[in-house]
């Protein structure tokens, strides 16, 4: 672990605070929201509100790993012998990499043949990508770096070109609201998704030291808000337009026993 001057600390710490806080922030905001939109589109709200959930656990761990890898002395902060543990990072990933693509597939609400077969190939690709980036992101061999970067790149360019081939056919028939909000969210998802192999590549490409740790962590920990929590909303605005779309007007007030007896 390089040394770190008090204030990169303090920027790297205060940026994964905040994440648990961003995390837990959306999950109940997902949570709660499921019953403004129609049922069909309910399970994509519940993964949307599961990811950030997972997340903001794993954040708590990530924060106490990284604080614990640091001890302060004569004024900077320098490793404390402790181990950063970098497979919390990859085991949020595991996880909720895959859910946001089934996110995105799932509140189209598509065929069942349709949507089951794009669930398949992406989430599987997803999980594949982050599994192959792992042993990458633990060695400190440049040569073994770039080899496990080539071998998850290929997944990554797998679900690029299914979202932008497949995927558009797949919801080429929704209202132009709808469509102009899937294609946002894609872009979204292309955008933070592009930010992460090409921080993976930092190392490789000389920076080191306090200045590249901060870039690391604080990028990866911003890229996961915005990957996570704005998706999110952009799956919240577009179960709200289908609904819409499909006169959902809300759920009809059950009558209470009272009345009923
Ligand atoms: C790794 C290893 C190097 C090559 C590639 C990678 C891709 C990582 C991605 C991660 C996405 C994470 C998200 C998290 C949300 O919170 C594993 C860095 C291609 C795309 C979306």
């Amino acid at each position: 672990m390089p040394t770190l001057t008090s204030n990169e600390y303090s920027l790297i710490t205060n940026v994964m605070s905040l994440c648990c806080a961003a995390m837990l922030a959306g999950a109940l905001f997902f949570y709660y929201s499921r019953s403004q939109v129609a049922h069909q589109y309910r399970p994509a709200l519940l993964i949307s509100a599961l990811v950030p959930t997972i997340a903001c656990y794993h954040y708590f761990r990530i924060y106490d790993s990284f604080s614990h890898a640091y001890t302060l002395a004569n004024g900077v902060y320098t490793a404390s012998g402790l181990p950063f543990n970098d497979a919390y990072r990859y085991a949020d990933w595991l996880l909720t990499v895959p859910l946001l693509v089934i996110e995105l597939v799932a509140v189209l609400a598509l065929p069942s043949n349709v949507s089951r077969r794009l669930i398949i190939k992406l989430s599987s690709a997803a999980a594949l990508m982050i599994a192959l980036g792992y042993p990458g992101e633990v060695s400190h061999e440049a040569t073994t770096r770039w080899i496990f970067w080539g071998l998850s790149m290929t997944p990554w360019v797998f679900i690029m070109i299914t979202l932008f081939t497949e995927f558009t056919e797949a919801y080429s028939r929704q209202t132009s609201e709808v469509k102009s909000l899937v294609g946002a969210a894609r872009g979204l998802l292309l955008l933070t998704w592009s930010f992460y192999p090409i921080a993976f590549l930092s190392p490789m490409l000389g920076f080191s030291g306090g200045v590249a740790e901060c870039g690391l962590q604080v990028g990866y920990t911003i890229a996961d808000i915005v990957a996570k929590v704005g998706l999110g909303i952009f799956i919240y605005m577009i179960a709200i337009a289908k609904s819409q779309a499909d006169g959902y007007e809300g759920d009809a007030p059950t009558r209470s026993k009272a009345v009923t007896a």
